[in-house]
């Protein structure tokens, strides 16, 4: 069945400039005109150009009517809005929704896994294909569809079992599956295929313990990376999306060994998907979670921004490192300078806005601290801090948003960032109406939401104690979509 996808997306350019005067949306992070997206989907380089799909809702700013939206991009920064690329064909086996998955090139023809889901509470989860015209516009689901109709049987249930990931190898194509052991914790498991449409069941990959990696396991990413294999893996409570984790480790004979393991993210970045691109950089996008209620996201209009794509590597400790494209660099706008500032205290800057690129760096004495300030109101009270203890180790991102009469509420999450001998802190932070990614020595991610109400006239300020900052530089940045 030929897909141009039925449901008419709004014109974007007027769609998009409705939420102008909107303050907590981003300006150069890729999001859809309106409405609700989640995962990024089908992340591929294809002839010469980047393309992102996306878990979209097309009807409202919250999850639902899963459908596949699609943009286009030579640069990884600037977008164009294409049609819906999939969306549940009524009493099929994809009736329910259109879940994640990947895009491959099969020799030239470019294809895409997806999770179909019917029934009620899409409880019936299975892989399909497609197969797309060369600009990636209109899709056909393959016949045979659903190509993996069942879950494993070591599985003991018969519902989560989602988010194909596939890659080829000297003797085939492979996919991986997430899902769940009953009363065990989480599961990947592999399948093999030589044609892409029949798939032999062969192991779990590997399998989680509830207690420590979620219920669930979702969105499953397996990628060479050095000399080591990478497994990403997005955790599920059972009731919540939680935390991204990867492992590192040896592959042989389709067999993976965990060497060492890390948190990819400790916020708001979720089901994050890699592709290789033409330069053969391993690209990462991951969906930048609201924190927002539903009535504040129905007032909203939309829901759900992509991070800055992200670079993977790994380090000589065999720690994945993460850093946003150096496309990104080409967009920068005023440059704000600072050097050379012993810390004792807080210190304003001339930086002000809410689309900044930052990269700091500190050097801290053993017992010192040092951070960087947003205080998005005139009087200080509403404010982001992301500060990092010297004694403890410990990167924290602290909000205090302003209530009625005098009082405010704190929030703080504290994560372990430890420096190595020698080494300096390094900030990237990338601030983008409520998104913020922070990036610690290429190796500790945070990104939180936040969504300050008198941004208008944020201002930097840099603080600490026993510490200096060696350099701090700040970039203007501009929209995207003008
Ligand atoms: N989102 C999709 C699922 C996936 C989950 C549904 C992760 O395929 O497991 O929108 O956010």
């Amino acid at each position: 069945m030929t897909i141009n996808s039925s449901i008419v997306m709004p014109n974007p350019a007027t769609t998009r400039a409705r939420y102008q005067a909107d303050l907590n949306r981003p300006h150069y992070h890729f999001l859809p005109p309106n409405n609700w997206m989640n995962d990024p989907n089908g992340f591929i380089h294809w002839k010469g150009k980047y393309h992102l799909f996306y878990q979209h809702n097309p009807f409202s700013p919250l999850w639902g009517n899963m459908t596949w939206g699609h943009a286009v991009s030579e640069d990884l920064i600037h977008w164009t809005d294409l049609p819906y690329a999939i969306e549940p064909t009524p009493g099929s086996y994809d009736e329910s929704g259109i879940f994640s998955g990947c895009a491959i090139d099969h020799d030239g023809v470019p294809t895409i896994f997806y999770t179909a889901t019917a029934g009620a509470g899409c409880d019936i989860q299975t892989q399909a294909m497609a197969t797309g015209s060369d600009d990636l516009v209109t899709w056909t689901k393959h016949p045979q569809n659903p190509i993996i109709s069942q879950v494993p049987e070591i599985s003991g249930q018969t519902r989560d079992f989602r988010d194909p990931f596939v890659w080829k190898e000297a003797d085939g194509w492979y996919m991986v599956v997430g899902s769940r052991i009953q009363d065990v914790g989480g599961v990947v498991f592999l399948y093999r295929s030589t044609d892409l449409i029949h798939w032999e069941y062969l192991h779990p990959l590997l399998t989680g313990d509830k207690y420590v990696d979620g219920v669930i396991w979702e969105c499953p990413n397996f990628f060479p990376l050095g000399d080591k294999w990478v497994l990403i893996i997005s955790t599920h409570s059972g009731m919540a999306t939680t935390t991204v984790v990867y492992y590192v480790g040896t592959y042989e004979n389709h067999h993976f060994t965990p060497t060492s393991h890390g948190v990819l993210d400790y916020a708001s970045l979720y089901a994050p998907l890699t592709t290789l691109d033409a330069q053969n950089r391993r690209l990462m996008f991951g969906w930048l979670r609201e924190t927002r209620t539903e009535g504040e996201l129905r007032k909203a209009g939309w829901a759900g921004v992509q991070s800055i794509p992200r670079v993977l590597a790994l380090d000589a400790n065999d720690v994945l490192t993460t850093q946003p494209v150096r496309e990104l660099q080409a967009i920068r706008g005023q440059k704000h300078h600072y050097e050379a500032l012993a810390l004792n205290g807080s210190t304003d800057t001339e930086i002000r806005g809410l689309a900044l690129d930052i990269e700091a760096e500190f050097t801290v004495q053993p017992e010192g601290e040092c951070g960087v300030r947003m205080a998005f109101s005139s009087d200080g009270i509403e404010r982001l801090e992301i500060g990092w203890n010297a004694a403890q180790n410990q990167l924290s991102v602290r909000t205090v948003t302003p209530q009625m009469g005098s009082s405010s509420i704190t929030h703080t999450q504290e994560i372990p960032h430890a420096l190595r001998p020698g080494e300096s802190l390094r900030l990237r932070i990338l601030l983008d109406g409520s998104v913020v990614e922070i990036i610690a020595n290429d190796r500790t991610s945070i990104t939180p939401r936040v969504y300050p109400k008198n941004a208008e006239r944020n201002q930097v300020q840099v603080f600490g104690r026993d510490a200096m900052l060696h350099v701090l530089n700040a970039w203007e940045m501009p929209s995207i979509w003008q």
